[in-house]
């Protein structure tokens, strides 16, 4: 019996998964307790299939959103009814098998040695990844360490990690972006952009072919152009917090000379 976190929580917001949601859900509990799932408005059964789960897995809560909110909508959700019940931290993994469940407790427990920190997972992929998606993401890493003036995020997209509850409600709450497939870039750029800091960690990914159960929501021409105009708008936010940013950057380095210039 695994025991159960009191600050640190698995949280995997879910849509019309396919079957292998039930795998995630049983292995993300095998390594950690409690686990969350929030099912988004799916019409695919998923939601009494997984209520029926609770049963043989104790650590497990399912919570069902009546309408579809989108990614990063139903992790809000999803935090905001954790912060309540005073958890500080969540592990945000995919509902479709492809993050490694065998990392959580690698990934919480570096979170709690740096609690400040946001854990990102630097996907390891193997023959299975389509090499469009695996190319496709370096532009966005490429505008994310633009917009961050790299202040260390090796992937931007990857949907593995730990987040500080507290942070990413700040920078959800006061915006309306976030809620789909931009939620996972803007959060490291907006947290980076807030002073936390980033760690990174391998983990390896899967991509599932549709036979052995795969499923993605991803829509190249949809999200592409959602996740273009949210660099545009990073972007012209970025232009008005540079001097800031600079300031930031360059401050310890200054300090840095000034102190040994005296010594
Ligand atoms: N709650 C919620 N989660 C979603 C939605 N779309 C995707 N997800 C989550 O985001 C993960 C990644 O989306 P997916 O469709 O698999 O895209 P891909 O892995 O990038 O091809 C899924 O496994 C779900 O956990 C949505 O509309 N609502
Ligand atoms: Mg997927």
């Amino acid at each position: 019996m695994i025991e159960r976190s009191s600050s640190h929580l698995v949280l995997i917001p879910s849509y019309n998964p396919g079957i292998k949601v039930y795998d995630t859900v049983r292995a993300a509990c095998a390594h950690w307790a409690p686990v969350w799932i929030v099912v988004d408005g799916s019409t695919d059964g998923s939601a009494e299939g997984l209520q029926a789960l609770t049963a043989e897995l104790p650590g497990l809560r399912v919570i069902v959103l009546s309408s579809n909110r989108g990614k990063g909508g139903a992790v809000l959700q999803g935090i905001d009814l954790a912060a309540a019940t005073g958890f500080t931290h969540v592990l945000t993994m995919d509902s479709d098998g492809q993050h490694p469940a065998d990392q959580i407790e690698k990934f919480m427990a570096v979170s709690m040695q740096h609690p400040d920190a946001m854990i990102l997972g630097t996907p390891v992929f193997d023959a299975s990844a389509p090499q469009l998606r695996v190319q496709g993401r370096r532009l966005s890493n490429a505008w994310a360490n633009l917009e961050t003036l790299w202040a260390g995020i090796d992937d931007s997209l990857f949907g593995f990690r730990v987040y500080p509850i507290a942070a990413l409600q700040r920078v959800m709450r006061h915006q309306p972006w976030m809620r789909h497939f931009d939620f996972d870039p803007e959060a490291v750029v907006r947290l980076c952009w807030d002073g936390v800091t980033p760690i990174n960690l391998p983990a390896q990914v899967r991509y599932y072919r549709r036979e052995e159960g795969g499923v993605s929501h991803f829509n190249y021409v949809r999200d592409n152009i959602l996740l273009t105009w949210m660099h545009l708008r990073l972007l012209v936010e970025f232009t008005v917090r540079l001097p800031v940013l600079l300031y930031r950057r360059l401050m310890p380095i200054c300090r840095l000379q000034f102190k040994s210039s005296r010594r």
